[in-house]
């Protein structure tokens, strides 16, 4: 897979290839980043990429011609037809689903915005989808496209070691994660839940299973109605409620159910 991004701080997008499974990724060339700055393809003497907004008002707008030289030259190296995504606070909502799908295909080239944003023009002219990370703002268009570049690269088979790429399509998928305990097992009086030092798996997976199943019931609500249940899980979701409701507070950690509560 190849992601080519336009943005005018490249060497802010770069560093993600330093660190990490990004940084694996790239090196396994299982994932090729290309940076393109709109300011090389400047003609004026101030290499300007910005001018005021028409109308008036606050800030500065990026102009069309940069950007367009600009992706003209990553057009020329890419496929035909390839999507470009601009990362906009009036995009569609980056979901997993979304980026599944982005990540079956070749590549594909992102746009990160500065200033107020992108000449309007430009975005009828050459932008196929816009994308935003949620709901809050940014400075720019760049760490949304670090963002999609993190996920993106998680999705590239081989890009994950083996006890990382473990979770990756159980029955856990679409719930929040269970919590997770190392040593010490007791920290300030806080034991670790007893069933994960008993070395009985089908008993941990039993209860992990619940703990997800529980933890995206009461955290995340939407999840779990868009996912849905099997009878299985109905029933280990209705006992995690009755613990709840015995305990009389929302204790979700498991590091408060005892071991005659945790019963099975
Ligand atoms: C505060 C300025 N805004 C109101 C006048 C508009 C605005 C312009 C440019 C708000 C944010 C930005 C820069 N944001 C992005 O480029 C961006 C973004 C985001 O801010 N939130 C979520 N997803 C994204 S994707 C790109």
């Amino acid at each position: 897979m190849w992601v080519d991004v336009i943005t005018l701080f490249p060497q802010m997008v770069e560093s993600i290839a330093a660190y990490g499974v990004t940084g694996r990724a790239i090196e396994k060339d299982l994932l090729t980043l290309k940076t393109w700055n709109p300011r090389d393809f400047t003609t004026d003497n101030y290499q300007s990429v910005d001018d005021r907004p028409y109308g008036g008002g606050p800030g500065m707008v990026m102009q069309v011609e940069p950007l367009r030289r600009c992706i003209r030259a990553v057009r020329e190296q890419a496929v035909p037809h390839v999507k470009v995504i601009y990362l906009s606070p009036q995009g569609k909502r980056l979901d997993q689903t979304l980026l599944r799908q982005r990540a079956g295909g070749e590549g594909f080239v992102l746009v990160a915005g500065r200033y107020e944003g992108i000449d309007e023009r430009f975005v009828e002219l050459e932008i196929d989808e816009e994308w935003s990370i949620g709901d809050y703002v940014l400075s720019g268009g760049e760490l949304a496209a670090m963002v999609v570049i993190d996920a993106i690269a998680r999705l590239q088979p081989g890009a994950l070691g083996h006890g990382e790429s473990a979770q990756q399509d159980s029955f856990m998928d679409g719930l929040l994660d269970y919590p997770h305990y190392t040593r010490p097992d007791e920290i300030d009086g806080l034991a670790v839940p007893q069933v994960l030092l008993s070395g009985d798996h089908a008993r941990i997976n039993r209860w992990r299973h619940q703990q997800a199943l529980g933890r995206t019931a009461i955290r995340r609500p939407d999840l779990l109605s868009n996912r849905g249940m099997t009878e299985h899980e109905r029933a280990l979701l209705e006992e995690f409620m009755r613990v709840h409701d015995k305990q009389g507070r929302f204790q979700i950690c498991g590091h408060l159910m005892t071991e005659e509560d945790n019963h099975e």
